[in-house]
């Protein structure tokens, strides 16, 4: 993780469904402490303030693409911020919803394509997030960054992908919520999708660590998109979309202290925290506690071991 220095960005964006209050999650994890958690990992720690991107324009008819103007926007505005940001440290991107993931993803996908290294995705959620503006039934474009930044069609208006993420190099773990042309997309370019039931199955350990292997292998960056319905909506209440069954509070932290020990993980979206729905601020602290698993909180060394 170069140089120890991380940088936050607030990207407050709240246009990628209807359900308002994302816009308040950068503040969220201020206020929950994610700064001085860093810094006493020993983290040099840059906050770069809000990206001021639209607002959240009001509900559209269902079923209709919503917001895709405004989306378009944040997506130019926070790919810059990402090619930006990338040179100087480790960029964490305090959400906002899903659909920030078009311009985080992307702007990093620029910048390991200039230093000539391929970039690898780790999706944490219950959804894939692979629709296009076509294949959506919501509307909502908070479920479509896959299908994005690996270059589907149908995304008039946007920003042209410069430089695609191949599907091979993505890894979705955690899914219980896919829609039929999400499958099929999954399953036509034989992307790797760790659902719950395998994880119940074989463990969470054992699935990542292939990854992390290739990933390793093939000298990738790797960025990492957290969303919060990832968890079991019991132990993350703060969210729009609650699917039950989703990961425990154990399987999660496993996952991000592998992620840490793996030294790979090079930049990181937190999404879809909504505040307004939370409880007296307890996922807003739980994601900054699996924050600082993933740089580094331990409690104690350990020697390396295999997961098979
Ligand atoms: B999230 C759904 N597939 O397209 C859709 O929370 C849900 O960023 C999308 O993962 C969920 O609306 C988007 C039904
Ligand atoms: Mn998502
Ligand atoms: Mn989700
Ligand atoms: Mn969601």
């Amino acid at each position: 993780m170069k140089g120890k220095t991380c940088i936050l960005i607030g990207a407050g964006l709240d246009c990628g469904k209807r359900r308002r209050g994302c816009s308040m999650g950068p503040e969220a994890y201020r206020v929950a402490g994610l700064a001085a958690t860093l810094a006493n990992l020993g983290w040099s720690v840059e906050d770069r303030g809000d990206v001021p991107g639209p607002k959240a324009p009001q509900p559209s008819t269902p079923g209709q693409v919503h917001a895709r103007a405004e989306t378009a926007e944040w997506t130019r505005l926070l790919a810059d911020a990402a090619r930006k940001a990338k040179p100087d440290g480790f960029p964490i991107f305090m959400g906002g919803d899903h659909a920030l993931s078009l311009g985080t993803v992307s702007g990093v996908a620029d910048h390991a394509a200039g230093q000539g290294r391929p970039l690898f995705v780790l999706w944490l959620d219950a959804h894939p997030d692979i629709h296009n503006p076509d294949t959506t039934a919501s509307g909502n474009l908070h479920g479509t960054p896959i299908g994005y930044v690996t270059g589907q069609a149908g995304f008039d208006g946007f920003p042209l992908v410069a430089n695609p993420v191949p599907p091979q190099n993505i890894c979705f773990i955690g899914l219980r919520s896919v829609d039929g042309p999400e499958r099929a997309a999954i399953q036509a370019a034989g992307m790797r999708a760790i659902d719950m039931r395998q994880i119940d199955e074989r463990g969470i350990a054992a699935p990542l660590a292939e990854f992390i292997e290739e990933v390793r292998a093939a000298d990738g960056m790797l960025h990492l998109s957290l969303d919060v319905d990832f968890l079991d909506p019991s132990i993350a209440p703060a969210v729009g979309t609650t699917v039950p069954g989703g990961a425990t509070f154990r399987e999660a932290h496993l996952v991000m202290e592998m992620l840490h020990d793996s030294g790979l993980v090079t930049s990181l979206d937190l999404v879809e925290l909504n505040p307004f729905l939370d409880e007296r601020g307890r996922t807003a602290s739980l994601i900054v506690e699996l924050t600082a698993s993933l740089f580094g909180r331990r409690v104690f060394d350990r020697p390396t071991r295999s997961y098979s």
